[in-house]
């Protein structure tokens, strides 16, 4: 089972990058309650959970999942579209270093991890405000010759691909068909949120079941209703920084612990 790194919500998370939702009032103690159950919920579904330092002066430093791309081979450190997120890759690339060969994005190339769907060996990227041509062409350059095809995805009015679509498993991607092209996906069959639900499609599969908000109970009726176990965690206050379940990790398939 995969080692989860993680990092806890820094004491400046109501100063947190924001492009679609409006600010509003974040309660950090109860952030910080919200992520420690989420990282519970990862450990009962069998990750390990590896913690970075805190990065209380790195206000979005909590969403890990956008400053590294972890293939079975390589992990890169990205160049995060947002310049306040920059520095978020020193202690990312230190705490990657254990487990993989650790390669680096350089300007002028941008690119979210929140923008990498896997699924097996293709790697979709949103082109969103966050990811740039160049970046892309960095994931390619790193990702091709290691037999991964990288598939650019058309996305609009949302954060990052994953906010608009995620791996279920089975086949099955998750999707809000407003805000993605989904016709760039291949051999996969989408399933679409309820419209009451536009947010709904991020979902972190591990294990036997989906990581997902606990605000979504339509998405989650639509996806026990296929066959899929869910696990619905409150991430209220991590939801108004435009975070979701998938963010709140990276996940490094094939690691034992250090105690196993
Ligand atoms: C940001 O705008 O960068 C953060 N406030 C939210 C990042 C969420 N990341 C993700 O969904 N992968």
């Amino acid at each position: 089972m995969p080692i989860a790194l993680t990092r806890a919500p820094s004491t400046s998370l109501a100063r947190c990058e924001l492009s679609f939702r409006a600010r509003e009032p974040i309660d950090v103690a109860l952030a910080r309650e919200q992520h420690a159950a989420y990282e519970h919920a990862l450990a009962s579904l069998g990750a390990t959970i590896v913690r970075l330092p805190a990065a209380d002066e790195l206000p979005d430093a909590v969403f890990v999942e956008d400053v590294a791309i972890v293939l079975d081979e390589i992990a890169i450190v990205t160049r995060p579209g947002a310049a306040s997120r920059r520095a978020e890759a020193i202690s990312m690339t230190h705490a990657l270093l254990p487990y993989r060969d650790v390669r680096t994005m350089r300007a002028p190339a941008t690119l979210d991890g929140g923008d990498v769907m896997r699924i097996g060996h293709t790697l979709y990227v949103g082109r969103s405000a966050r990811s740039n041509g160049a970046g892309i062409a960095a994931l390619r350059e790193e990702a091709e010759p290691r037999g991964y095809e990288v598939v650019p995805v058309p996305l609009t009015d949302c954060l990052h691909l994953k906010t608009g679509c995620t791996y279920a498993g089975a086949g099955v991607v998750l999707a809000n068909p407003r805000w993605i092209d989904a016709s760039a996906l291949r051999d996969v069959e989408v399933l679409h949120v309820p419209e009451e639900e536009p947010w709904g499609a991020s979902v972190l599969a591990l294990g036997r079941a989906l990581v997902m908000p606990a605000s979504y109970p339509r998405t989650r009726a639509l996806l026990e209703s296929r066959g899929f176990t869910t696990c619905a965690v409150d991430l209220s206050e991590l939801q108004k920084a435009e975070g979701g379940p998938t963010c709140l990790s990276v996940l490094i398939e094939g690691e034992a612990s250090a105690t196993d």
